[in-house]
């Protein structure tokens, strides 16, 4: 007998609460999906995504910056903008209340918003940085109090122009970062994986690892990606929608 969406989405909101119940050690990976219900449009939409005109590899990255400061300023002031105008959303706030209820809980982020600190994660890797952090693009010195209105970046001390303190493609994680989420991945019983397409490393490679060292991987987003073959649950639909009633049954 065929059933029904709505039945099969019951199913399996039952079986991932199931998994998280039974578990230790709970890792989650999030992208720019679980910010989508703040308001903050994601990487690869065509019409509103952050890169709607521009080619990230033109944007978030050293060459690109050098090339032209101005464009790479104005554009990330466009989104620290955006950001500081949005909230968290039920999406961030269930990920807290998870974090409350499992025995360990990693939260590695892709996303540079800050939402995730705000709704009040606390054992929390901001793998890519954080808009709203500067330093200075030749020494990392950092940078506070930064005037971010200005067209033009602004100088660190040691003549330098100052950067947002974000990983740009072709530049390396910071070390730390990468060792604690490779660790906590290889060592989870179930790795959460919630609005990310996947496309970007070393992140995506993190619930394979997981995969391989015997953890479960459930994935929380409205279209399938290249990692949902992996999965154990695959739920379909928005974070901000989902989480919340897959912890509710967690609680139970
Ligand atoms: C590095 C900060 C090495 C800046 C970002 C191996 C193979 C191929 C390429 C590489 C590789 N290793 C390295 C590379 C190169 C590169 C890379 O991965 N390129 C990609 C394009 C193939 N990686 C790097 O350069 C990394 N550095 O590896 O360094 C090295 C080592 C030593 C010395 C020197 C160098 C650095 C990568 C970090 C780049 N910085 N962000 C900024 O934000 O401006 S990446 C940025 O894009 C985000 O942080 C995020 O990671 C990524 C966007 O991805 P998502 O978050 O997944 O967002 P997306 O829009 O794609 O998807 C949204 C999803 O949400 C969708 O699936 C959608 O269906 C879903 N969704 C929508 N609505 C909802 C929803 N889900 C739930 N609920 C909803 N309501």
């Amino acid at each position: 007998m065929q059933t029904s969406n709505t039945e099969q989405l019951e199913n399996d909101l039952d079986r991932a609460a199931e998994l998280l119940k039974r578990a230790s050690r709970v890792v989650v990976l999030t992208g720019a999906g679980i910010s989508k219900e703040s308001g903050i449009p994601t990487f690869r939409e065509a019409q509103t995504g952050l890169w709607a005109n521009y080619e990230p590899e033109k944007l978030a990255t050293v060459e690109g910056f050098v090339k032209d400061p101005s464009l790479v300023w104005t554009w990330y002031d466009w989104r620290r903008k955006m950001v500081s105008n949005v909230k968290p959303n039920p999406g961030h706030f269930a990920l807290v209340d998870l974090e409350k209820i499992v025995p360990q809980f990693t939260l590695i982020t892709q996303n540079v918003d800050g939402l995730h600190k705000q709704a009040g994660s606390k054992n929390m890797i901001e793998l890519h940085g954080n808009i709203s952090q500067y330093k200075c693009l030749k020494h990392g010195h950092e940078a506070v109090d930064v005037l971010t209105d200005s067209l033009e970046p602004p100088a660190c001390h040691c003549g330098s122009l100052i950067r947002p303190a974000v990983v740009w493609f072709g530049e390396a994680l910071d070390p730390k970062s990468l060792a604690d989420s490779f660790a906590a991945s290889e060592r989870a019983d179930v790795f959460l994986i919630i609005g990310t397409s996947g496309l970007v490393q070393p992140a995506a490679s993190f619930p394979l690892t997981a995969k391989r060292c015997g953890a479960k991987l459930i994935e929380v987003n409205p279209e399938h990606t290249p990692l949902s073959s992996e999965t154990a649950v695959f739920l379909a639909g928005a974070s901000g929608v989902l989480l919340p009633r897959l912890i509710e049954k967690v609680r139970r």
